[in-house]
C-alpha cells in the first residue's frame, strides 16, 4: 500500500526536503498551505509538482480537520510554525497561538480522524533546541531542563509537551524531534547564516560593502536541513513514539561562520565587511547551544552527514550562483 503524508510548513525549508525524501520512498505527499494566494504555493507547484496541496491553517481547527481528513494519511509531519526568534518578541500573541497552540489543533485533528475512521496515525512534532534557552546542562539532551528564552521558546515548549501528553494520554504514537539549527540554501535570508551567505555573495561581486549583524559571540550547533528532514522520517518509522534530540555534537559562532564564508570568496580578514547593528541584538539571548544525538544515533541509526565548513561554503556557493544570475537578469 502506498503511504501517505501530510506536511503543515510545506511551503518552508524542511518542508521542502521532507517533501522530496517522501515522494522519493514511493509516498503520496499532501501539503497544508496557509494564505489565499500564498505565493510560495505556486513556486511549490513548480519546484515539488507531485505535492498536492490542500488549504488550511494552524489557527483554524475546522480547516486542519477537513485537510486531515482528505489527505487520509498514515503520517502527519508538523512543521508548521512562525518560527524566526526575533519575530517573536513583536508578535509575541501571534507566536504562541501558531507555533504553540497550531500544534494542540494538529493533534486534535489528528485524534478525530483516528477515532472517527479507526486508522492509526503517527504524528511528529517539530520541536526545538531553543527550548533548551538559558541552558542548565552541556551538551542538551532530551533529558535536560527547559528554561526557553524567548517568545518562540516559550511556544515550543508548549507544542511539545502536548505532543508528550497525546502520547502518554490517548496512546497516540507522536514523537516529538528537538532538531538542534539547521540551514541549507533554501534557508530563509532573516536567519543568521543564510543572511550571511547572500551578503558574501554580494560582496564578492561587488553589489553590496558590508554586512550588518548583532551578537557575534552567540554560538550554535548547525546541522543541514536535508540530513535532519531523513531523522523525522526515522523517528516516525520506529516501533515506538519517543522523543529525539536531532544535533551534529559540535558548537560555533557567528564569527567562525564568518570566518568560513569571508574564506570562500578568498578574504582572510573581514573586519572592515561587518558592522555591529543593536538592531539586530535580542531582549534575551541563547548564548551556545550543543546538542548530544546518541540516542537518535543509537536507536534510530541516525546521524549527520554535512558538516559545519561543508555547510557554509555550499551555502555560498549557492549565493555566488544566484546572485550572479540576479545581477544578469537586472541588466
Ligand atoms: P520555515 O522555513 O520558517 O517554515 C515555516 C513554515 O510554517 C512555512 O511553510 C510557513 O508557511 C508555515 N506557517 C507559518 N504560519 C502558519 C500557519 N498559521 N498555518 C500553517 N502554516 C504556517 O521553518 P523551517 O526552518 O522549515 O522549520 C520547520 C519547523 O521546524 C518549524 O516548526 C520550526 O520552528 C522548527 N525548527 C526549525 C529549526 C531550524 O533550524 N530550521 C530548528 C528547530 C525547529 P508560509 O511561509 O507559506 O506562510
Ligand atoms: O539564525 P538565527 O536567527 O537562529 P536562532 O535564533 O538560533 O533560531 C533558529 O534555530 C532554532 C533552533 O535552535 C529554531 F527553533 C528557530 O526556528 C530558528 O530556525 O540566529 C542564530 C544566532 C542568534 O544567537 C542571533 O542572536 O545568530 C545571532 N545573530 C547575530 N546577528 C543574528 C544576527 N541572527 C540573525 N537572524 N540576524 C542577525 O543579524
Amino acid at each position: 500500500m502506498t503511504k501517505r503524508a501530510l506536511i503543515t510548513g510545506i511551503t518552508g525549508q524542511d518542508g521542502m526536503y521532507l517533501a522530496e525524501l517522501l515522494h522519493e520512498k514511493g509516498y503520496d505527499v499532501f501539503g497544508l498551505v496557509a494564505g489565499q494566494n500564498n505565493p510560495k504555493a505556486d513556486l511549490l507547484r513548480v519546484t515539488h509538482p507531485y505535492v498536492e496541496i490542500i488549504s488550511g491553517n494552524l489557527l483554524d481547527l475546522v480547516s486542519l480537520i477537513r485537510a486531515v481528513a482528505h489527505a487520509k494519511p498514515d503520517e502527519v509531519y508538523n512543521l508548521g510554525a512562525i518560527s524566526f526568534v526575533a519575530y517573536s518578541w513583536e508578535n509575541a500573541r501571534l507566536t504562541s497561538d501558531v507555533t504553540g497552540g497550531g500544534v494542540l489543533n494538529i493533534l486534535e485533528a489528528v485524534r478525530f480522524f483516528q477515532d472517527s475512521s479507526g486508522r492509526d496515525v503517527r504524528f511528529y512534532q517539530a520541536s526545538s533546541s531553543e527550548m533548551f534557552g538559558k541552558v542548565q546542562e552541556v551538551p542538551q539532551t532530551e533529558k535536560t531542563l527547559l528554561w526557553p528564552r524567548s517568545p518562540y521558546g516559550v511556544a515550543k515548549v508548549y507544542g511539545h509537551y502536548m505532543t508528550i501528553n497525546y502520547r502518554e494520554s490517548y496512546g497516540m504514537h507522536a514523537s516529538s524531534g528537538v532538531l538542534f539549527n539547521h540551514e541549507s540554501p533554501r534557508r530563509g535570508p532573516e536567519f543568521v547564516t543564510r543572511k550571511v551567505s547572500q551578503a558574501v555573495a554580494r560582496i564578492t561581486l561587488g553589489l553590496q560593502d558590508q554586512i550588518a549583524l548583532g551578537n557575534l559571540d552567540a554560538k550554535r550547533d548547525w546541522g543541514f536541513a536535508g540530513d535532519y528532514v531523513e531523522a523525522m522520517w526515522l523517528m516516525l518509522q520506529h516501533d515506538h513514539a519517543d522523543d529525539y534530540v536531532i544535533s551534529t555534537g559540535e558548537t560555533h559562532s557567528i564569527r567562525e561562520l564568518l570566518d568560513i564564508a569571508f574564506d570562500e570568496i578568498g578574504i582572510s580578514d573581514w573586519s572592515e565587511r561587518v558592522h555591529i547593528d543593536p538592531a539586530f541584538m535580542r531582549p534575551a539571548e541563547v548564548d551556545e547551544l550543543i546538542g548530544d544525538s546518541t540516542k537518535a544515533r543509537e536507536t534510530l541509526g541516525w546521524r549527520p552527514k554535512v558538516g559545519f565548513d561543508e555547510l557554509v561554503r555550499m551555502m555560498v556557493r549557492h549565493d555566488v550562483d544566484d546572485q550572479s544570475k540576479r545581477a544578469a537578469g537586472a541588466q
